[in-house]
């Protein structure tokens, strides 16, 4: 299903208007098939049926008002995208129809047998019309999807609105019915749809289909610039420090050809670092693009409150959210949206650091980078052109298709190779925004001088380390002098994800080389 761009004022007035219109028609509809009922037992319920004109009557008036004409069908016909037509023979016979609410990562079952079960089990007999309802019970994104009968409602996203599927069961067997955004169905939208004994005469429809063609992009690159780290604090007083955060959802190129949509803090992934000192107070200034799908927050590992901020910072689109914290302690810490599905928002590209610097600040180096490692999790491998769809399924079994650094398939190469010169000492500062992968840090070619372990900025650096683990969540930040010109690659040493799935990146050294540290010929000149 293509990705929903924005819903416009326009668009969600058009679909309340439509829903009232859809809504008395229903009301209609079933006092018409009420009325063919009552037909049967004429004589003995004459009075009932009498009530029953009247009142459809005054519903077909009251229906006809909300649109520009007005439209009053006879017995036995229904109204049909504005037109009367025969009610179908079979409308009151084999026609099931049920009620799902959509709230809280589940489908909340109305009326009748489901009324009140979560995700309940729809049973019906083969050969059923089917009509299941969807109405949204908060403002957030859902639909119902039933692959096998390749049927979807549209997306919605007032509360309150409703849309529907109708279909026949002709196939018996027991099938999925699930929200289709992405991480709805990872995030417990999920049902058992049963036709007759539930036992598949069909196997069902596996998540493997051809890959659509590439989106035009948003931004030509997702990748967050690894030199944009601000600069170093140099004041000794504790200050304010107000950070400015914006949530976008945006499409953009994942590897050449192929595209992806990512949902970033300020368009980039991983959002911009910020930088404080230990002492400051922090103001965090949280708003929402208008044109994005999904509410969105921020929870910083800085902070020692609630959630890290995820409450105060809970955010529809188009609206703007602040407060503030006490930077307690000096580090490097991350930061992430914290909405459900939380994997799914993290893996798309919701991640970030923030540097708490300590009061006797980190040694000066040459350059200072910014770097953090994700896990994607797509339906199809990496070098698949066209764009790429979000993968529950493989989010569940913790299976990414794509590790990455900065949020793109090998990101720092060819024409994004970062350098620098022989004698230059770099800082990298590291984190893991995961969801889910824990990161060997690795730079092949290279042995880190200094490593302050877990980003514990207060303890000693350890020393000449190879390769330095950090979990999701978690940061380090290395420091490595160049002795000898080289492209030293930075890798995660789980090294399928370097060679497969795009962790990789070049610091390409340039300067005299050094025969006492290496030397090529071995020593023979
Ligand atoms: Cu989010």
């Amino acid at each position: 299903m293509a990705p929903i761009n924005g819903l416009n004022l326009r668009q969600i007035i058009y679909t309340r208007v439509h829903i009232v219109s859809i809504r008395y028609v229903s009301y209609v509809n079933v006092l018409l098939i009420e009325m063919k009922e009552n037909k049967k037992e004429m004589s003995l319920n004459r009075k009932k049926s009498v009530v029953l004109t009247a009142l459809l009557v005054a519903f077909t008036a009251f229906a006809g008002c909300l649109g520009d004409d007005e439209v009053s069908c006879g017995e036995g016909t229904e109204l049909v995208d504005g037109e009367c037509v025969p009610i179908a023979d079979d409308k009151e016979s084999n026609t099931v129809t049920f009620t799902l609410i959509g709230k809280d990562m589940s489908f909340i079952g109305d009326g009748e047998d489901i009324d009140g079960i979560i995700n309940p089990d729809l049973s019906v007999p083969l050969g059923s019309k089917v009509v299941i309802n969807l109405v949204m019970g908060e403002a957030n994104l859902h639909d119902i999807t039933l692959d096998e009968f390749d049927v979807a409602t549209e997306q919605l996203y007032e509360e309150g609105s409703m849309a529907s599927v109708t279909f026949t069961a002709d196939m018996e067997g027991t099938f999925a019915y699930y929200c289709s955004v992405p991480g709805h169905r990872a995030g417990g939208m999920e049902g058992k749809f049963i036709v007759g004994d539930g036992k598949n005469t069909v196997d069902p429809v596996g998540s493997i289909e051809n890959i659509g063609p590439a989106l035009a992009v948003d931004t030509d690159n997702i990748a967050r610039d690894p030199m944009l780290v601000p600069e170093p604090i140099e004041r000794t007083e504790s200050a304010i420090v107000h950070i400015y955060m914006e949530a976008v959802e945006l499409t953009a190129e994942i590897e050449p050809g192929t595209t992806f949509t990512y949902w970033t803090y300020n368009g980039t992934v991983p959002g911009p670092m910020f930088r404080a000192r230990v002492g400051d107070t922090v103001v965090v200034h949280f708003s929402n693009r208008a044109e994005s799908m999904m509410t969105h927050n921020v929870d910083f590992h800085a902070v020692t409150a609630q959630g890290g901020g995820a409450a105060a910072t809970s955010t529809a689109p188009g609206t703007t959210s602040t407060f503030s914290f006490k930077a307690m302690h000096a580090g490097l810490f991350v930061y992430h949206c914290a909405t459900p599905d939380v994997p799914t928002h993290i893996s798309k590209g919701m991640y970030g650091m923030i540097l708490i610097d300590p009061e006797t600040p980190l040694p000066t180096v040459d350059k200072e980078l910014y770097l953090m490692q994700g896990d994607i999790y797509t339906k199809w491998r990496p070098g698949t052109v066209g764009h790429q769809e979000f993968d529950d399924e493989a989010l569940f079994d913790e299976n990414p298709t794509y590790v990455v650094f900065n949020g793109k398939f090998a990101s720092f190469t060819g024409n994004n190779t970062i350098k620098a010169e022989v004698g230059d000492t770099i800082r990298i500062y590291f984190g893991v925004g995961g969801p889910n992968t824990i990161s060997s840090f690795h730079l092949i070619g290279e042995i880190f001088d200094n490593v302050y372990n877990l980003a514990g900025l207060e303890n000693p650096p350890l020393e000449s380390i190879q390769t330095v683990l950090v979990p999701p969540g978690g940061a380090v930040v290395v420091d490595v002098t160049f002795d000898v010109p080289a492209n030293y690659i930075l890798v995660d040493h789980a090294l399928t994800r370097t060679f497969q799935k795009g962790a990789v990146g070049i610091i390409e050294v340039t300067g005299d080389e050094n025969k006492e540290i290496y030397d090529e010929d071995g020593g023979q000149n």
